[in-house]
């Protein structure tokens, strides 16, 4: 029997610093209407979608750093976003900022969670890939402050199996890198979900303002085909606070092709039918993991956190390249 899923990617344009919790969910609550009328079983929000994205500024108020964040979920500003769920019988993942206290001690971290078609929380993530940097920093047009206000995520990548399939989350950052996706792969993830906030403008290597676009499809039509997965990538797009951000929301099959996109940088829903058994077709043969993976060879990966040649002072002890041999099979003259 097919294990098909309609996923729905809900695109968000710009929210305003001073837009109220409810008016955001009730822009997703339309978006949300509009997905199960397309008989959508599940439908992705982006990062931190309940807000602004706050860490573009630094901000030295803790009440108004808290302002940002979800000290529950449902919280009071939330419940109408899983009452409508539970009503229409869709599920839906949510990236937001958690606020917990732990030990008298509060907790900040940029997490997800995804919520089955009964309006019960049956996955949840923390960002582990924080980008940016913790102190202010003047000479930026804007900051990325999210080394400051969350603490990196202590979940690992977990899987979660509901709506029929095997089901793994992550956010922005983590899209860019191979390891969250091998992470899930190994776990034998189907459908992978993130949201994210990428600003066109990078000020630490602008050259590379004009591949945003390009960088953000490579990575996750990458990491589909490689780990055989779906995945659904969704952007809070469009000029929020004077900065653009980048949109192309997608969902794309374990082959690497999107198969849905979103064309504007607003509020915007695309769908596709999601077939999880075409997830077989390149986990059982190019990237059959049991049949192919060389394990052994990749110790570094878990054993080095940085680049290994320029932690040892420029000289690998491993080398890299085969040794160039005078006449031999490397054509040295
Ligand atoms: N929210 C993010 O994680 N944004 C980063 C930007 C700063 C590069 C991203 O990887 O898209």
């Amino acid at each position: 029997m097919p294990r098909q899923l309609r996923v729905a990617a809900a695109q968000s344009g710009p929210v305003a610093r001073n837009e109220p919790r409810a008016s955001v969910v009730a822009r997703m609550i339309e978006l949300m209407r509009e997905a199960r009328g397309l008989k959508a079983d599940l439908v992705v929000f982006t990062e931190l979608a309940l807000t602004t994205f706050f860490p573009r500024w630094y901000i030295a108020d803790p009440d108004e750093i808290d302002s940002f964040f979800e000290s529950a979920m449902p919280d009071k500003a939330t419940r109408p976003l899983f009452d409508e769920a539970r009503r229409l019988g869709i599920g839906f993942y949510l990236g937001y900022g958690e606020r917990v206290i732990e030990n008298g001690v509060a907790r900040r971290f940029n997490s997800s969670i995804l919520v089955d078609d009964r309006g019960r929380i049956a996955g949840k993530y923390r960002k582990v890939h924080l980008p940016g940097h913790s102190e202010h920093e003047p000479w930026r047009p804007f900051q990325h402050l999210e080394k400051r206000y969350f603490e990196t995520g202590n979940l690992g990548f977990p899987v979660f199996d509901v709506f029929g399939g095997r089901m793994g989350m992550c956010i922005c950052n983590d899209r860019r890198w191979p390891e969250t996706f091998r992470v899930m792969g190994l776990q034998g993830v189907e459908l992978v979900m993130l949201g994210y906030n990428t600003p066109v403008h990078y000020p630490p290597a602008p050259q590379h303002d004009h591949l945003q676009c390009f960088h953000n499809h490579l990575v996750m039509q990458a990491a589909a085909y490689q780990n055989g997965t779906w995945v659904v990538g969704v952007a809070k797009a469009g000029r929020e606070e004077g900065c653009d951000m980048i949109g192309q929301s997608c969902i794309i099959a374990p082959t690497g092709e999107i198969v849905a996109q979103c064309t504007t940088l607003e509020d915007e829903l695309i769908v596709a039918d999601c077939d999880l058994d075409r997830c077989r077709e390149i986990q059982q043969n190019i990237f059959n993991f049991g049949l192919h993976r060389q394990p052994q060879a990749y110790q570094l990966i878990t054993d080095t956190k940085g680049n290994f040649s320029i932690t040892l002072g420029g000289c690998s002890k491993i080398p890299l390249n085969p040794p160039l041999v005078k006449g031999g099979r490397n054509n040295v003259p």
